[in-house]
């Protein structure tokens, strides 16, 4: 049973971001989203349009994840991948080396992004045409 471990703010969910979960899924079994909380979204300087309770609902109805539990902070993801027991931590390459500190812990991969898709541009577009 091998478990994957990713995070993000996954606001309004698009393709991107399905296609990352897709991926993340298919390196185990079991798939567990650390959810930025809507706390941490200001730390991250990210203003997301829903909430983290709305978002929250909106990924656990995707068929690729399994659990989703809170991101509070930068410092939880090694007692993350221990408390969940993560085989694989997954994040698209925009992070690409940032994470390397979890490869004492479990494998780490950074899967490509998917092109041309955020929900900064979305959100943007939906505000030109209302
Ligand atoms: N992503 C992607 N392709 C896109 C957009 C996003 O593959 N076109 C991936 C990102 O690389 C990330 C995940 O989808 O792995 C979630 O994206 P965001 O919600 O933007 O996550 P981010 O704000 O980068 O938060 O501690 C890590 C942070 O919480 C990551």
């Amino acid at each position: 049973m091998k478990r994957v471990l990713t995070y993000g703010t996954f606001d309004v969910l698009h393709y991107g971001h399905i296609n990352l979960l897709k991926r993340a899924k298919a390196l185990g079994d079991y798939l567990i989203v650390a959810l930025s909380s809507d706390e941490f979204n200001k730390i991250k300087n990210k203003k997301s349009y829903y909430t983290y309770e709305q978002r929250k609902k909106i990924l656990e109805a995707c068929r690729y994840v399994d659990l989703v539990i809170p991101e509070d902070n930068w410092e939880q993801k090694i007692l993350d991948v221990q408390t969940y027991k993560a085989d694989i931590f997954v994040m698209g390459d925009d992070w690409e080396g940032k994470f390397d500190f979890l490869k004492e812990y479990c494998e780490v991969i950074y899967l490509p992004r998917t092109p041309d898709v955020s929900s900064t541009q979305t959100k943007d577009y939906l505000n030109k045409t209302i």
